[in-house]
């Protein structure tokens, strides 16, 4: 079996900014359908999301649409889609659908999510499709569960998890992090936490932090992976690798770890950077020195590819300089910028002295 693992898509994410809200909408579902063709277009039997396929849980219907547009050649080629909610995507309200249980029902996704029994046991019922609902689906010989976010508690969930499964061929769909390897700050677990989910799952498939990592066992076998996002979500991903993982169950590598390969998805440029203008006598010589750094930022960011897209830039201005700061307004640094590049956002942090 072959099939992708990616994770974060954060669909429907953008900017307020009117010049560039449409611009930066499309960008999470150009770097979702490239994904989506690779599946189609490579014919691997089946696709993963790790969770926060959306970037809120209350989406437009215009992202309920677009997203539907963006499932249906994986719909049309048969290739199932198997997903899990992250906190983004989290409907608190229970008398409510999510759009994600719609997707399930309309047949674009199976949505896993488990049960839990009266003594805080979990259970996973076997997919239902005609509900679009359960918490296992087999395909082939192997068996995919799915817990989606639990919260800051993971850790302490992990041996109910592996009670609850007990089928051979296994892999888990988990909106977690990992303490020291992701770097999100809430909903992580330590990583002696997550080793005994290496006995009972051959791939446990990961979501929530936008930046890509493997753990490996105590024995050093690999057995979690996270993707990362494909596109740069939040100012301060901009040197993360960006993509997802293709994984080939027939090829074995250490420990009888699946063979994974990270493919690189095609982000939109992002630089964050502190600029020194420490020194400088009046604002006009600033404004030059600020232009001359951030070409050269820009420069260094793109790193030799043509990439022609305007980029997201967040600046922080620092120094004593022997003007006023608020001289070098939001306004007037974005119009000096012009003449070097045009951001699609510009984020200023004036720390200036
Ligand atoms: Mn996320």
């Amino acid at each position: 079996m072959r099939f992708i693992h990616c994770s974060d898509i954060h669909l429907g994410k953008t900017y307020r900014n009117p010049d560039a809200e449409s611009i930066r909408y499309d960008d999470f579902f150009y770097a979702f359908d490239h994904i989506i063709a690779d599946a189609v277009n490579g014919a691997v039997d089946f696709m993963l999301i790790g969770g926060d396929l959306f970037h809120v849980g209350q989406i437009s219907p215009k992202t309920f649409a677009r997203t539907i547009e963006s499932l249906q050649p994986l719909k049309d080629a048969a290739i199932p889609c198997i997903a899990i909610e992250g906190n983004h995507d989290w409907i608190h309200r229970r008398d409510n659908i999510s759009w994600m249980e719609a997707l399930s029902h309309m047949g674009y996704i199976k949505l896993l999510r488990p049960q839990r029994d009266n003594d805080g046991g979990y259970l996973f019922p076997l997919f239902d499709d005609a509900q679009g609902l359960g918490g296992h689906v087999q395909i082939g010989d192997l068996n995919l569960y799915g817990l989606g976010y639990i919260g800051a508690q993971a850790g302490s969930h992990v041996e109910r998890i592996c009670d609850a499964v007990t089928t051979g061929n296994n892999i888990l769909l988990f909106h977690v992090g990992i303490w020291s390897y992701s770097p999100v700050e809430i909903g992580n677990m330590k990583l002696e936490e997550a080793h005994p989910l290496a006995e009972k799952f051959d791939y446990v498939a990961l979501g929530h932090g936008h930046k890509p990592y493997i753990i490996n066992s105590p024995d050093g076998c690999p057995y979690a992976y996270n993707p990362g996002s494909p596109e740069r979500v939040n100012f301060g991903e901009q040197k993360y690798d960006k993509g997802y993982y293709l994984v080939d169950t027939n090829v074995k590598g250490d420990g009888g770890a699946y063979q994974v390969t990270f493919k690189a998805s095609d982000p939109r440029p992002m630089v964050v950077a502190t600029i020194d203008l420490n020194g400088t006598e009046n604002s006009e010589v600033a404004l030059s020195r600020f232009c001359t750094l951030v070409t050269a930022l820009l420069v260094d960011a793109l790193d030799g590819s043509a990439d022609e897209r305007a980029p997201l830039l967040e600046l922080k201005l620092v120094g004593k300089v022997m003007f006023h700061p608020f001289e070098l307004s939001r306004e007037r640094l974005s119009l000096a910028l012009d003449e070097v590049v045009k951001p699609l956002h510009l984020e200023v942090k004036n720390q200036l002295s």
